[in-house]
């Protein structure tokens, strides 16, 4: 007997939004965005093709020039973005979907050819790290960065409300907060990137500051209700490091918390059952600590995100490499059918090939 697989597909509040399924499309940065940082018509049809998911979760998206990082990634704080991000939303609501746009300024993850006027990438503290960017000549080194004024934080918490608004303008459903994955707010919230002495480093409380007044002026625009975030207490990429983790994760998300957000997705160690090193902390921490709508992330399969369901230690699960070559992956899990092998060629980058070529099952 194959495994029931109809929990997959019971409907799930995300505050204000209904997501008819658990199966969300994870951000996923595929750097096809035109030379002003817009999206255009092929992506319009790549996610609308992607539309029978829970919830899709943009690729990571600049609110502002300074907090680009990579060639090719789309922004959402010039007209010709708004509009181009609206012809997706168009798409995707056509298509019976839902969409949030996530709001993404990388920090230090970036390069002085990547930067208005040359620039000096910004972050907490001026430290540098191992690596490199990906800029429009190639790959190259990261550069130490300039530590943020801290009267230039208004401005950035200013850049965020701006580009949750212009989603709304765009047509989005709600918008996430991109809080994980080595970038600026997640840069500040760990003390291993975040050396300051103002009210925004030091203590817990100071180093979740930023992300906390990012989410309060987002919330202001949008309400909690369609505010979700993102957190990856145990990713290490790019130089990330803290002496307390658990700690330092278990009061972000207490204090997201108290503010109601439609979710909180988490990056979760890769392998649950693989080294204790590799799981610094633990995601049902997190869970408990938030206490609302809980999307987890990494190498789910249906069995794994049935089991999760069956234990309550998740409500949804997001789903990268398998969306991207399988359109129609909820029907693919729901049935127990093949799956489409990915085209590791073409992640980043190009145009249709790899991208929207991608067969539903026949
Ligand atoms: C892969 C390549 C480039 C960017 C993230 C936005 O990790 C990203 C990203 C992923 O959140």
């Amino acid at each position: 007997m194959p495994r029931d697989t109809s929990p997959l597909f019971e409907p799930l509040r995300l505050g204000a939004i209904h997501a008819p399924n658990r199966i969300v499309m994870a951000p996923l940065t595929r750097t096809r965005a035109n030379a002003g940082d817009a999206v255009h018509a092929l992506q319009a049809e790549y996610y609308a093709q992607r539309a029978s998911a829970g919830l899709i979760v943009s690729e990571a998206t600049q609110i502002s020039p300074q907090g680009k990082g990579y060639a090719g990634a789309p922004g959402i704080h010039s007209q010709a973005q708004i509009d181009g991000w609206r012809g997706v939303t168009q798409a995707v609501h056509a298509a019976g979907g839902r969409m949030v746009l996530q709001l993404w300024h990388v920090g230090r993850v970036s390069h002085p050819s990547l930067q208005p006027a040359g620039a000096l990438p910004v972050a907490p503290s001026a430290i540098g790290f191992e690596g490199y960017a990906h800029t429009y000549d190639g790959p190259q080194d990261f550069v130490v960065p300039r530590a943020l004024e801290t009267h230039e934080i208004p401005g950035i918490v200013d850049d965020y409300a701006r580009a949750a608004r212009n989603a709304k303008v765009a047509g989005f459903d709600g918008v996430e907060i991109h809080s994980a994955n080595a970038y600026l707010l997640d840069q500040f919230l760990r003390d291993g990137t975040n050396h300051r002495t103002d009210a925004y480093g030091g203590s817990l409380e100071n180093r979740a500051r930023l992300t906390l007044e990012v989410t309060d002026s987002v919330v202001a625009v949008w309400g909690a209700d369609r505010v979700g975030i993102r957190l990856s207490p145990s990713l290490t990429i790019n130089g990330m490091s803290d002496s307390n983790p658990a700690a330092t994760f278990a009061y972000a998300a207490t204090e997201l918390g108290r503010r109601k957000l439609a979710y909180m997705h988490v990056v979760e160690p890769k392998d649950p059952r693989g080294d204790p090193m590799d799981r610094l902390v633990d995601p049902m921490i997190l869970r408990r600590a938030f206490g609302g709508p809980y999307i987890a992330n990494s190498g789910y399969d249906a069995d794994r995100v049935l089991d999760g369901l069956a234990e309550g230690r998740l409500d949804a699960a997001s789903f990268g490499r398998k969306f991207i070559a399988n359109p129609d992956l909820p029907r693919r899990l729901r049935d127990g059918l093949p799956m489409n092998s990915l085209n590791a060629e073409r992640l980043y980058g190009g145009g249709a090939d790899g991208y929207t070529d991608y067969p539903v099952y026949e």
